[in-house]
């Protein structure tokens, strides 16, 4: 949590003449964007109603802290005198109360897109009161090329600093700033002094996409291949607004893994050492890409005790157990787009951000997650899930089938295009009222032909190479919990005997009613 307010405390000082004591005046080196420096609200009074405006922002760092704000401050008193205003939000991905949060409660978003995990966000969502569309984050900057998603108006991106002949040092995250400063008509600069100074030469901007057919491969063949520039580009004419600020990301503690998520990391730590002892999987094991959340956390940091070394990743987001196996010399280079750090990690690398130059690449998310590099190097993708079924299909994103929880993020773009395909849960929800393993899942993100193991505390199923009938068994012996597999399996021999075809066997009047029990009993048993 953060312990001050950081919008009031930080934002740009008034225009009459306290710019230059601000401590981000320093990073401002273009004499022409320090002329152009001005308070939040004011950068705030460029946005007009109805505007569509790209934030920067990836896993709450690198958003923009202030204009944000000042903008729902708007928005609020645009309401007390009756009149609407609301505007469209593109980020990277999920940003911070302190953007979602404020914008959400103002509600002041007409649309929102691609992944968020704000709660008051989640709730206008889930109202009805938000438009929100969720899509894979690889294909976000070319859908916005393509013109699928209207015009850009507005940039509003969060930088580390500004070189004497304009370039911008990005900041934690890079997301898509590529993309909204080259679409928006004009652009909002935040100035932020507390990153660390040392992220400059940490990022790689590539600048070579196209929409095809005038694409060519992406090249690159190891997973810190630098084949860009470490700065963003953008015409100074453009840059509207250069507000200062001195704040921190949102940086979510970290609790440390719990008994199931320690018993989920042992089973896939198992699984990959097999896997090496079968000659499948090299000693270093490939790429690893790892979701957010405790339990990517505890494989990490399984990963820091077992035997692998020399491991890689090429991976969205950088968490704390990365940093850690970072530090004990067993991650020799991690791919990226964002941190995603606690408080403690986000202070530790604060602290040492030069020596971590060489070892870490932040890459603009068309890139970190793009398909062709993600199949190039093998990754091992590792998700998150809410409910898998029986034949393997995974639902990653609504809860009961029409709640979204956050959105699909980067997981489908790791899932279908990694080597192996891990989706990871504990077996239940909710204090055991909820099966993670049900008969038919309620939505689907990842097909039964993009997902390769199935990983709870109760153990882990291995689907590649099995038929649907054979994922069944695997799937309810390995993964179910005891309280409801006698259920499952009760239903798939039933299905066996009386469903409509006996490829996929399914009672098609009862294959969701485990949700509905729930609904209407609070209890999936
Ligand atoms: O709800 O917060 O109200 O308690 O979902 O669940 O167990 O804390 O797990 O934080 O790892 O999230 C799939 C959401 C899992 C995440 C998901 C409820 C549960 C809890 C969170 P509460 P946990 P996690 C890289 C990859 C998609 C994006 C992705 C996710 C809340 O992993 O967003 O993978 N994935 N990106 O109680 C009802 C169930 C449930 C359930 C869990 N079966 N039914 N509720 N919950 N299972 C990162 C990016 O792309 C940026």
């Amino acid at each position: 949590m953060l312990t001050e307010d950081p919008i009031r405390a930080t934002a740009g000082a008034p225009s009459a003449g306290r710019p230059a004591a601000h401590p981000a005046a320093s990073r401002i080196q273009d004499a022409r964007l320090a002329g152009r420096i001005m308070t939040a609200e004011e950068a705030a009074a460029l946005i007009p109603a109805g505007a569509t405006v790209g934030m920067s922002g990836f896993t709450g760092a690198g958003y923009p802290k202030a204009v944000p704000q000042a903008l729902a401050d708007r928005i609020a008193a645009a309401s007390e005198r009756g009149e609407r205003m609301r505007v469209n939000v593109w980020t990277g991905a999920s940003t911070a109360p302190e953007l979602d949060g404020v914008l959400a409660e103002a509600e002041g978003i007409e649309l929102r897109l691609p992944y968020q995990s704000d709660p008051t966000t989640r709730r206008e969502i889930n109202e009805g009161r938000m438009e929100y569309l969720d899509m894979h984050l690889s294909h976000v900057a070319q859908t916005v090329w393509q013109g699928f998603l209207g015009p850009l108006d507005i940039a509003v991106i969060e930088v580390s600093g500004i070189t004497e002949d304009g370039r911008l040092i990005p900041s934690s995250s890079v997301g898509n700033n590529k993309t909204w400063i080259e679409r928006a008509d004009a652009v909002i600069l935040e100035v932020n002094s507390r990153q660390p100074a040392e992220l400059e030469g940490m990022h790689d901007i590539y600048y070579g996409t196209a929409l095809p057919p005038h694409r060519t491969p992406v090249p690159i063949i190891r997973p810190t291949d630098r084949i860009g520039v470490p700065y963003l580009g953008c015409p100074t004419e453009k840059i509207i607004a250069v507000v200062p600020t001195d704040a921190p990301d949102r940086n979510t503690p970290f609790s440390a893994p719990d008994d199931t998520s320690q018993r989920i990391a042992e089973h896939v730590l198992d699984f990959l050492a097999h896997e090496v002892e079968r000659g499948r999987l090299p000693e270093n094991l490939l790429p690893l890409q790892s979701g957010v959340g405790n339990v990517a956390n505890a494989v990490l940091a399984g990963l820091g005790e077992g035997p692998f070394e020399n491991l890689t990743a090429y991976t969205e987001v950088i968490q704390d157990g990365m940093l850690h196996l970072i530090d004990t010399g067993k991650l020799v280079g991690v791919s990226a787009t964002a941190f995603s750090l606690s408080p403690e990690a986000a202070e530790q690398f604060n602290a040492r951000a030069g020596e971590y130059r060489d070892k870490i690449v932040l890459r603009p998310q068309e890139i970190s997650n793009h398909p062709e590099v993600v199949r190039r190097l093998g990754c091992l993708a590792m998700n998150g899930m809410i409910e898998a079924d029986i034949y393997g299909n995974v639902n990653s994103t609504h809860v009961m089938g029409s709640r979204v929880q956050n959105g699909i993020g980067g997981s489908g773009d790791f899932a279908r295009n990694g080597l192996i395909s891990f989706f990871l849960s504990p077996s239940r929800a909710k204090q055991g009222a909820i099966s993670a393993i049900v008969p038919m899942v309620s939505h689907v993100d990842h097909t039964e032909h993009d997902v390769d193991v199935i990983v709870t505390e109760q153990g882990l199923a291995d689907l590649r190479g099995l038929s649907p009938k054979q994922r069944a068994r695997r799937i309810i012996d390995h993964c179910a919990h005891p309280d409801f597999r006698p259920a499952l399996q009760d239903y798939y021999d039933r299905a066996l005997h009386s469903s409509y075809g006996r490829h996929t066997p399914h009672l098609l009047e009862e294959s969701l009613s485990w949700h509905t029990r729930f609904m209407r009993t609070g209890s999936m048993r």
